[in-house]
């Protein structure tokens, strides 16, 4: 009889520790508010990932299109982006789609190769334009708000030739390209995002090797691209401001990606490494545009300042910007477009980290995450911690004097299929702490995209991650694509501006692999029957 106790209440616990009441991880107990009426909803792309059509009707090559046709090895199915979800020529499927989930507003990305086939506007491509302006046109037919990134990664090979966003010219460069987008688009749209997550671009393109260009020249590439990327924003605002906004009106702003940072235990070191994990990531990029003082973070100018001391360099490998400059880029932007997935664990490191020299060496803190949080993605970094979603849009609204906040991206990956359960669920607790965030801490947000409308082509993942809330088939002629569940899920959050009334904070059940559910079950279910 003891035995068959202890056995039972064993059970219990092998029942809880699979995910059944995590609590903790949630943004709060199930929110019974709406999101406000004027909240906008929307969904998410790229044009190198969806487009296809990589050098069709003039398009030159993108450094994507360079990378993965140069090294096959990089993308992990050897697969590559020359058709993709093949949008150059369904955008119409597209906007189909976009119009069954019912939301306000759809944020794709333009090409600039697509567009300016040399990089420079001393040839504008009338077929690339015309693209564009036949999706906004569907768009605009069907009451959807274009939103448009002008940059989420896909440079011309050619400018990546002379040096890419190392090259100081590139302001200019980059200053055409956008003047061309306003040309011909302005009047019909109203959002615009000059940059996507600028750190990806600059951190891991020029300073390591996991986005492209792959440079890896650590310790002084990332500091340059940042450097010239963040002028080039602050350009391309003032040029919006002063010529275009007064003629049509409309709203400017980049996207940054962050990570929440927890500490990984209470000491006052750990909580110190996650305040400089956001100040010295975030706020790398959002201290220049969005803080009162403008320029990057003190704390980043001393640390890299010291290391390069101590290295012998003759100056700091990061650069100073002028006063002048400093003030050029302080405050050029209408809202914080946010990019969210997960949370990490920090603490202090008590030795050198990571190459030397490079960011991480200089900014000397460990990240990890909590193997105990729930996962199953295909993307292993991507651990389910709704919590983080909220802190951290209490932590910009806060630091960052109460900025209107946009979440340009959230979402979560899997292997694909259509019934996907871990996605609903995903979804389910991070618009849960969504409310709790807007509701009860007053964070400031107005928006929220979910990435991705379809599954795409996923950087080097290729096609192996899947972020749609419609499943592509890619290896079909006419890329079928299909409603997954979260796709009902999201239309049915936007038409009820609620959750849905089986919503439950307490469940993480669709993210514990089964496996280790039944194999740990069924022998003590069998032992407990026997008993
Ligand atoms: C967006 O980026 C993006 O805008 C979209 O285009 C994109 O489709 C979407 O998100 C979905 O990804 C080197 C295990 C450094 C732990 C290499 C394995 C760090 C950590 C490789 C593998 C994960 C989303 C990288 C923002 C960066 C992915 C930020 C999400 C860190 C790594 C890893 C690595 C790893 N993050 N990114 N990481």
């Amino acid at each position: 009889m003891e035995a068959k106790n202890s056995l039972f209440m064993l059970l219990l616990l092998v029942i809880i520790c699979n995910g059944n009441a995590q609590l903790y991880l949630s943004g709060g107990p199930k929110s019974n508010y709406t999101f406000p009426k004027d909240f906008l909803f929307g969904v998410s792309t790229a044009a190198a990932q969806i487009e296809g059509a990589w050098n069709e009707d003039g398009k030159s090559e993108s450094i994507w299109d360079h990378l993965v046709h140069n090294n096959p090895n990089f993308v992990k199915d050897h697969s590559n982006a020359d058709v993709a979800a093949d949008s150059y020529h369904l955008y119409k499927r597209d906007v189909e789609m976009i119009r069954e989930l019912g939301v306000d507003i759809y944020r794709f990305s333009v090409s600039w190769p697509r567009v300016l086939p040399t990089g420079f506007a001393n040839e504008v491509n009338p077929l690339g334009i015309q693209y564009y302006r036949n999706l906004i046109d569907e768009l605009v037919k069907y009451n959807i708000t274009p939103m448009v990134t002008i940059y989420h990664w896909d440079l011309p090979q050619k400018l990546q030739d002379i040096g890419g966003w190392t090259n100081a010219h590139i302001v200019d460069y980059y200053t055409d390209y956008a003047n061309v987008l306003f040309k011909n688009f302005a009047d019909k749209v109203k959002y615009w995002i000059t940059f996507n997550e600028p750190m990806q671009t600059c951190l891991e393109g020029y300073g390591g090797t996991y986005r492209a260009p792959a440079l890896n020249r650590h310790g002084i590439a990332e500091y340059l691209c940042t450097h010239n990327l963040l002028k080039a924003h602050a350009n391309v605002y003032h040029l919006f401001d002063k010529q275009y906004r007064p003629l049509y009106g409309g709203k400017i702003g980049m996207s940054l990606d962050s990570n929440w940072a927890e500490p990984k235990t209470n000491s006052t070191k750990d909580i110190e490494a996650a305040r400089l994990y956001l100040t010295t990531h975030l706020g790398w990029y959002a201290h220049p545009v969005y803080s009162t003082e403008g320029n990057y973070p003190p704390e980043l100018i001393k640390l890299v300042g010291q290391k390069s001391q101590k290295q012998n360099y003759s100056r700091s490998r990061l650069p100073e910007f002028t006063p002048s400059e400093v003030d050029f880029i302080r405050g050029t932007a209408d809202f914080f477009g946010l990019n969210h997935y997960t949370t990490y664990l920090l603490s202090m490191a008590d030795k050198e980290v990571g190459a030397i020299p490079s960011h991480a060496n200089d900014v000397g803190i460990i990240r990890v995450q909590d193997p105990n949080w729930p996962s199953k993605s295909s993307s292993d970094w991507l651990k389910v911690v709704p919590f983080g979603f909220r802190r951290l849009l209490q932590y910009i609204t806060k630091t960052y004097n109460n900025i209107p906040i946009i979440v340009t991206e959230n979402g979560y990956a899997d292997f694909s299929g259509v019934d996907d359960k871990a996605r609903v669920s995903y979804y389910g607790h991070y618009l849960n702490a969504l409310l709790h965030a807007i509701h009860v801490d007053k964070s400031n947000v107005h928006g929220y995209f979910a990435w991705s409308l379809m599954d795409n082509f996923e950087w080097d993942d290729g096609y192996v991650s899947r972020f749609g809330l419609y499943l592509v088939d890619f290896k079909s002629p006419n890329k079928t694509r299909t409603a997954k569940h979260s796709a009902k899920l999201y239309s049915s959050v936007v038409a009820t501006r609620g959750l849905p009334a089986d919503y439950d904070p307490a469940d993480f059940t669709a993210f514990s692999s089964a496996p280790i559910l039944v194999s740990t079950m069924l022998p003590l279910l069998a032992l407990y029957r026997l008993l």
